[in-house]
């Protein structure tokens, strides 16, 4: 039985190869992608239990998310087949001094369609000890916040802990009627963990913080820790990889993992940013349901997050043996 459970949408990844643009190239590279399956997938990788909850088409786009994710081993029962399309989205990638830039086009999707009602959170989350979501799903439309919602309240029902990693797609609720603020708070309200910095704890509070980055991060954390009584450990990545904050409210310990090896990332050259996140969400999962200190969970999270940019595609896929490698520092060949 799964025991991290992820809700969310799997998607396809559409990248022109290298750093062509979407215009330029006649071919595609194509990568099964989604938030939360890229987090449930490092963590399988990892070998931990992981199920994977969602609706994709009765196709063979749905058909070979599947596969794939059944390929790392993550549990594909909870995967619904229905509706009529897998939500896609084109990445052409930065280069130099050009950003890395996104379209979506996943309106109707399969899972962005399928009624609350077609989530049977009983059956979903019997022998589940995590349920980890984001804040994508909500940002679908209001069916999809709707689930979500009723995932959370489903979990706290049966006292299973939340994971919720804040995921800001800003072009996802320009497209509906939305209210972030009040949908995200409310989920918020449900997790003991959340993935985010001082700036998503001041979309959910919807205050600002000032002075400088050290009193910002403390401040935005108390504050959140203050206006949700559930929330035990906030974390969150700066630049990427150059640091790691965790903020444990047992005993209000804060750590701060530093990246040594920021330049080393850089210089050796980006392959693909997205999904470091997610990679640094199961980073801190694994680490914490490893028994880990707060001080090594940040280490972990901190190692996928930076290895993640050197994998092509959007899902981290990383052994413990690369994890101690590179907090080791080697960069050796490994024979
Ligand atoms: O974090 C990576 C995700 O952004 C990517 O896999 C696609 O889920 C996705 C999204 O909604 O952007």
């Amino acid at each position: 039985m799964a025991k991290f459970l992820a809700f969310g949408e799997i998607m396809l990844r559409l990248s022109p190869p290298g750093r062509e643009l979407l215009m330029q190239s006649p071919r595609f590279d194509v990568w099964v992608a989604g938030a939360e399956a890229n987090v449930v997938t490092q963590l399988a990788r990892l070998g931990h239990d992981t199920g994977m909850a969602t609706m994709v088409p009765d196709n063979d786009l749905g058909r070979a998310a599947i596969t794939t994710l059944r390929g790392h081993g993550v549990d594909t029962a909870a995967i619904a087949l229905g509706g009529e399309r897998m939500g896609l989205y084109f990445v052409t990638s930065g280069a130099g001094l050009r950003a890395t830039e996104v379209i979506y086009d996943r309106a109707w999707s399969s899972f962005a369609e399928a009624p609350s009602t077609a989530w049977n959170w009983d059956a979903l989350l019997d022998g589940v000890d995590r349920l980890h979501l984001s804040g994508i799903t909500p940002a679908l439309g209001p069916v999809p916040a709707e689930s979500a919602l009723a995932a959370v309240r489903a979990a706290t029902e049966r006292a299973i802990p939340v994971s919720f990693d804040g995921n800001w797609r800003g072009k996802l609720w320009e497209r509906w009627d939305s209210n972030p603020r009040a949908i995200l708070t409310q989920l918020v309200e449900h997790a003991d963990l959340m993935f985010g910095n001082h700036r998503d704890i001041a979309l959910l509070l919807g205050r600002d913080f000032s002075g400088d980055a050290e009193d910002r991060r403390r401040e935005a954390a108390d504050a959140a820790f203050a206006a949700f009584p559930r929330l035990q450990t906030i974390a969150s990545t700066a630049r990427h990889v150059e640091h790691v904050d965790l903020h444990r409210l047992a005993a209000r310990i804060d750590t701060r993992a530093a990246h040594v090896q920021t330049d080393e990332v850089v210089l050796a050259g980006i392959v693909d940013r997205i999904g470091g996140g997610d990679a640094f969400a199961a980073g801190v999962l694994h680490g914490l349901r490893s028994g880990k200190d707060i001080a090594d969970t940040a280490r972990i999270g901190l190692a996928l997050a930076a290895l993640k940019h050197s994998l092509p595609g959007d899902a981290s896929l990383f052994r413990q043996a690369d994890i101690d490698a590179y907090l080791a520092g080697g960069l050796d060949v490994r024979r």
